[in-house]
């Protein structure tokens, strides 16, 4: 069974990428979730990046703030997807800071980058993947979609009575 990891550089990313980690529960995928920070414990990003491909997870989603080098450090050593989502911390400039150090990735080492606070997408996009190569996953993003279809109809509709 593929497993996903939502990892975040601090525990104060976690209300942002709760958002992830819940979609992922309704497509009913597993979740692994840590903190691993590439600053602060930089022996633990080497060990996480270098084994998640052995311990059966499939992709990694990383969130970070201002100088957001999680994402780009987990890419540079997995040989998975990564999927950056730049959170807007406390003091950050704005979010910029998050969003360009996470985007801005060397020729080589893709990171796919969310929207700032776009842990959910990442969770979706994560599924996606999963889905690529497994039926009952795909047809539960199916479904998703559908379900936002039928809200956008549902809306459109109420306008006109
Ligand atoms: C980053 O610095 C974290 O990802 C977080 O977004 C930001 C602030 O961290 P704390 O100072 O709140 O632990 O490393």
């Amino acid at each position: 069974m593929s497993k996903v990891a939502v990892i975040m550089g601090s525990i104060s990313d976690m209300p942002v990428m709760q958002e992830a980690i819940d979609i992922l529960k309704s497509f009913d995928i597993a979740v692994e979730v840590d903190i691993v920070s590439a600053h602060r414990t930089p022996e633990k990003l080497f060990d996480f990046s270098q084994n998640a491909h052995t311990r059966g997870i499939s992709v990694v989603i990383a969130g970070a703030g201002g100088a957001a080098h999680l994402p780009g450090m987990v890419a540079s050593m997995s040989p998975l997807p990564v999927i950056g989502v730049p959170v807007k911390s406390s003091n950050s400039i704005d979010g910029w800071d998050s969003v360009l150090s996470i985007l801005q990735m060397p020729s080589g080492v893709p990171v796919a980058t969310v929207a700032l606070n776009g842990a959910k997408n990442a969770g979706i996009l994560a599924a996606q993947i999963i889905g690529s190569n497994d039926e009952i996953v795909l047809n539960r993003i199916i479904a998703y979609k559908l379900e936002l279809k039928k809200a956008v109809i549902k809306a459109s509709e109420s306008l006109k009575k």
